[in-house]
């Protein structure tokens, strides 16, 4: 079996995560990795916190708090609601780790010796009214690239170029929004991504199965105007990782530390060390996911994030990576890090004619959603209309049909029915005589089709296509019974209703086990419900649905699925249309 390395764009401290941010990396990076698991192959499936950064500070000044104080409490309720979500990670660590602070140290030293980095004595802006230099995404203005009134002096979120501060037009600091900044003289480490072109191209042209959205993105910042720039990866801040080589302050970097895009890709490798300390491993036993020259030149990395995120994990992070291997290799070293083999993103997902938005406390946030209703029903929702090919929107109404039909009506209805049936005529014990007939096999060869189409979907990270034939797989028990009728054929032919009736429970088994991925919890429910703990992936659907045999106990579940009422939906769309508290 393969081993697959997964990652999850790693969430920023400052605030919980709305359900855009959820379905643009966490979710779908957690629908792969337990199918994945399901299928037997080993996963290491990691995600963390992004803790440094200008954000983090004020956040915690907001808060009151010193800002490592408000990290750790905000560490413990982002783990915490991604564990009520269902978040199946292997390890979610915190970027503000030693391990990261070392291994961040370590990449920085080897890309200094490999001579890509370069000292730039440069002029950065400073607020007299917030007494303080202004990190870049803390400076607005006019983007110079589309024009957009409100870019952020380190990204334009409306076209995505990775921007300087000083790149703005009537630039204004975001924290007061005084203008009255001044430029001073500060010196910084710049990373020579300019040099590194060349490989970063010929590596993003060898990407042939990668999707378009992921590929043009990169595409578009190696090639659009000037091309590739160096980039800052030190900052004046006091909060992150300390810029120094081996245990020396790097000279002419006191009291600066790492910019918070170069620490956090490097987090999902420490995060793996992380995982290894915390669970009394051996460093071979993270390094066999990440260093090639350990062991993990076999394994598949995949790395889920949204759009967004996209230019740092096509450009920056590789250029870690590449820069670090390639001086390796010249200078007779065998230390290798893995790259990542295939990058799914995602678009954005907007919220009731707008978009969701954390600064405006706009939309449904985590810990607001699992208030209302359990992860599952979100995760069905949210994982259905995944923005893969495009942006999607949220609305309650469609929310509401989506969780009335597919999971209540289809879903819950086939188990509810069958169960309460077989109980009221046969006990709760798998019935049995009778045999397949022509319906059945019909059936088994529909699933059996339908099944591999599942697997292919799932395979490509098609999550919406996924969700698709897993409601059509749903559907088809459904119309099998709807046509069997075991409660007509019961009054002329028992054993046949009985044999209808055992294919019944064991497509329970089978539906627990091929839609674990998409909604945990009812899937574990279910398969308590079928007292077995076979969850075997159904290579051979025929002999998958003879997996409970006649004469084992059952019970009758709980509703799975209870219907959102439109008192319900016109109570939460009321409560959700302003902004959170
Ligand atoms: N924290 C941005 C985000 O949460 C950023 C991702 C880092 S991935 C290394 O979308
Ligand atoms: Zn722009």
């Amino acid at each position: 079996m393969a081993r697959i390395l997964i990652t999850s764009a790693i969430p920023y401290i400052n605030g919980i995560k709305h359900l855009g941010n959820l379905i643009g990396s966490q979710l779908p990076a957690d629908l792969y990795a337990r199918y994945l698991r399901g299928r037997g192959n080993e996963v290491m499936f990691l995600c963390a916190t992004d803790e440094h950064g200008t954000p983090a500070e004020l956040a915690a000044a907001k808060a009151g708090k010193p800002v490592a104080e408000y990290c750790a409490d905000m560490y413990e309720v982002q783990a915490d609601i991604a564990k009520r979500f269902g978040m199946s990670f292997d390890h979610f660590g915190r970027s503000s780790s030693e391990q990261n602070k070392t291994l961040t140290q370590h990449f920085a030293g080897k890309l200094d010796d490999a001579g890509l980095i370069r000292k730039v004595s440069e002029k950065q802006v400073y607020s007299n009214a917030d007494g303080r230099f202004l990190p870049d995404r803390y400076i607005e203005g006019t983007c110079p690239n589309c024009g957009y009134e409100r870019a952020r002096g380190d990204q334009c979120e409306n076209c995505t170029k990775q921007l300087d501060p000083t790149d703005l037009i009537e630039p204004r600091s975001a924290i007061s929004g005084s203008t009255d900044l001044e430029v001073r003289e500060t010196k910084h480490l710049y990373l020579r991504q300019s040099a590194m072109k060349d490989q970063l191209d010929a590596w993003i042209d060898s990407k042939k199965d990668w999707p378009i959205l992921t590929t043009s993105i990169a595409k578009k910042w190696l090639h659009d105007g000037d091309g590739l720039q160096d980039r800052g990866i030190t900052r004046d801040l006091d909060w992150g990782v300390p810029v120094k080589k081996g245990d020396q302050v790097w000279p002419g970097m006191e009291g600066k530390v790492f910019y918070v895009w170069f620490d956090a890709p490097i987090e999902y490798i420490a995060c793996a060390k992380e995982w290894a300390d915390a669970n009394g491993r051996t460093d071979a036993d993270w390094e066999r996911w990440w260093r090639t020259d350990k062991g993990a030149d076999d394994v598949r990395y995949v790395q889920f994030m949204g759009k967004d995120n996209v230019p740092f994990h096509t450009l920056s992070f590789p250029a870690t990576i590449l820069g670090t291997n390639t001086y390796n290799e010249e200078s007779g070293s065998s230390e290798r890090w893995k790259l990542v083999d295939y990058i799914k993103s995602f678009n954005y997902l907007n919220y009731d004619g707008g978009q969701f938005s954390t600064s405006q406390g706009r939309g449904v946030f985590m810990d607001q959603a699992l208030e209302i209703l359990p992860a599952d029903y979100w995760r069905w929702w949210l994982l259905s209309h995944a923005p893969e090919s495009s942006d999607s929107e949220f609305t309650w109404e469609n929310f509401q049909q989506s969780v009335n039909k597919d999971l209540a009506d289809v879903l819950g209805n086939f188990v509810s029915r069958i169960t309460k049936f077989c109980r009221s005529k046969f006990g709760e014990v798998v019935p049995e005589g009778g045999a397949n007939g022509d319906r059945e096999q019909a059936l088994i060869d529909e699933l059996s089709k339908r099944v591999r189409a599942y697997e292919a979907h799932m395979e490509a990270m098609e999550v919406r296509k996924s969700a698709q034939e897993l409601r059509a797989i749903w559907v088809a028990g459904n119309e099998y019974l709807q046509a069997a009728a075991p409660w007509s054929t019961f009054k002329e032919d028992p054993e046949q209703a009985a044999a209808q009736v055992r294919l019944g429970l064991n497509l329970i088994r089978l539906y627990a086990v091929l839609s674990a991925p998409f909604i945990p919890e009812a899937s574990a429910k279910m398969l308590s419900a079928m007292n077995t703990l076979d969850t075997s992936w159904p290579d051979d659907v025929a002999a998958a649905l003879d997996a409970l045999p006649a004469g084992h106990a059952f019970t009758v579940p709980d509703v799975l699925f209870a219907k959102i009422t439109d008192e319900q939906r016109e109570d939460w769309q009321s409560r959700f249309a302003g902004q959170r508290d």
